[in-house]
């Protein structure tokens, strides 16, 4: 993409209502604008580091063994009504009424038309275990949205539905997608630890929150200092095997963690002091195990293997890509702005042209710009007719992990400059063992 072309509205200062890093950062480099409270438009740059969020969500559902469909994000009332949640819900929901007085509404999740859609399709336990996610706009009437879309009323969920047919089933299932979450915030270059949580409105006994530990998070949490350090299981990882995967999880579970609802002083404080941690942190994911709470009030059932009916097992998967776009901020970030990880830069490589209008510059930029792209690199060339300085600035602002700084002092040598946005370390090379050295990652 080249910059003069693209739409990048960055401002040198957040408005004053952006109370946390993330919030400013994304305002400042032109990412998302404000709609109304706590909705948001996704401007070019925003929207590419969503889109390669979701990618990796993704791949992590299927390489579980989870199907993707689609469903509409608005919902008939009385789908609502069979559970008995449409009036248990409360404010939180924000109810339509259509043209013909039909009750409807903004879904904020999904248990009830997943398991409508169970309910007419599957009839039998050879069909099973079934996980059918979606990723979808979300809408729930937060009383106070804050922080930018790390707390919005419309957000993008990734929302997966188990079902079995019995408990033990279901345990698997609820393990793949733990396993699955392991694996996807590794990937996002996060460190997330699972704990204990509380289930709300959603139900059940069993459930884990992932959270990302970070000054500004909104839950006070509470782990062993070994979370901090321990491995993330391979990309080969036999989802099929339940024992390897009860394995996976009752390593990642044996130790002390807990949201402050959950928390357990006494169990804490029996901690070696060196071994605690109590800090605050970000739930980017969360996941439940309700058993029969949704297929036995609407009627999902399934024949078993000794003849009989059994209402399926449950269990519900949530991720939200467009919060994690500001934790990721909110936990890779230095005084110039954004440090994105490599996995979800919203371009892989900056070309800054020192010197826009020199035909000299103009054409090593346009070269190496062709080079990136045939080597299957995102790049975003800076061939505005701008200060250096400002160049510098806006591609330490949005993040991009590598520039590539070209100037007619380098080019008279056959150089340019390779900088890394992270350690901020710059090398002199030729343009070619630049463009080796970002493809190399
Ligand atoms: N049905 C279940 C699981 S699919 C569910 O709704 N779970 S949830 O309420 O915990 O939400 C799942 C994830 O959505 C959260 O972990 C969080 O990452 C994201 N999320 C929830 N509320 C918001 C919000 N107001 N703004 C941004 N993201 C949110």
């Amino acid at each position: 993409m080249y910059l003069s072309r693209y739409l990048l509205p960055i401002a040198r200062e957040a408005p004053r209502e952006a109370e946390i890093v993330s919030h400013q950062l994304m305002l400042r480099s032109g990412m998302i604008r404000q709609q109304a409270a706590g909705i948001y438009s996704w401007l070019p740059l925003g929207l590419k580091v969503l889109r390669r969020i979701e990618r990796i969500v993704r791949e992590e559902q299927d390489r579980a063994g989870a199907i993707e469909i689609l469903m509409p994000t608005i919902q008939s009332a009385d789908l609502w009504r069979e559970s008995g949640r449409y009036d248990a819900y409360g404010k939180e929901m924000l109810r339509i009424e259509d043209r013909h007085e039909r009750e409807m509404l903004f879904g904020p999740t999904n248990e009830e038309m997943v398991t409508d859609i169970f309910r007419t399709y599957v009839k039998s336990y050879k069909d099973l275990p079934l996980n059918l996610y979606h990723v979808q706009w979300k809408f729930r009437d937060e009383v106070r949205p804050r922080f930018g879309v790390m707390r919005s009323r419309e957000f993008l969920m990734k929302d997966a539905y188990s079902f079995d047919l019995d408990q033990a089933g279901a345990r698997h299932s609820y393990n793949r997608m733990f396993v699955a979450y392991l694996r996807t915030f590794a990937r996002l270059g996060l460190k997330a630890i699972p704990m204990r949580a509380d289930t709300g409105p959603i139900g059940g006994d069993l459930s884990h929150e992932f959270i990302i530990l970070a000054s500004t998070g909104e839950s006070e949490v509470f782990c062993h200092k070994d979370f901090l350090e321990m491995t993330t299981p391979p990309a080969d990882v036999d989802f099929d095997d339940a024992g390897v995967l009860q394995a996976i999880v009752n390593d990642w579970t044996g130790r002390y963690a807990a949201t402050s609802e959950m928390h357990d002083t006494a169990a804490f404080a029996a901690l070696p002091e060196a071994e605690q941690v109590s800090a605050r942190g970000i739930e980017v994911g969360h996941i439940f195990y309700f058993g029969t709470k949704y297929s036995a009030a609407m009627g999902a059932r399934v024949m078993g293997p000794d003849g009989h009916e059994h209402e399926v097992h449950m269990g519900s998967y949530g991720i939200g890509p467009s919060r994690l776009v500001a934790a990721l901020i909110e936990a890779s970030h230095d005084e110039a702005g954004i440090v994105w990880p490599d996995a979800v830069a919203p371009f892989d490589v900056a070309i800054l042209n020192l010197r826009s209008g020199d035909a000299g510059t103009d054409a090593a930029c346009r070269d190496l710009y062709g080079a990136c792209a045939r080597a299957g690199l995102d790049p975003l060339y800076d061939d505005r007719d701008e200060r250096a300085g400002a160049k510098f600035a806006t591609a330490d602002l949005i993040g991009v992990p590598w520039q590539v700084i070209v100037g007619p002092k380098g080019l008279a040598e056959g150089k340019v400059e390779l900088k890394r946005r992270a350690s901020g370390e710059r090398v002199s090379l030729t343009p070619d063992e630049a463009l080796r050295r970002v493809s190399a990652l």
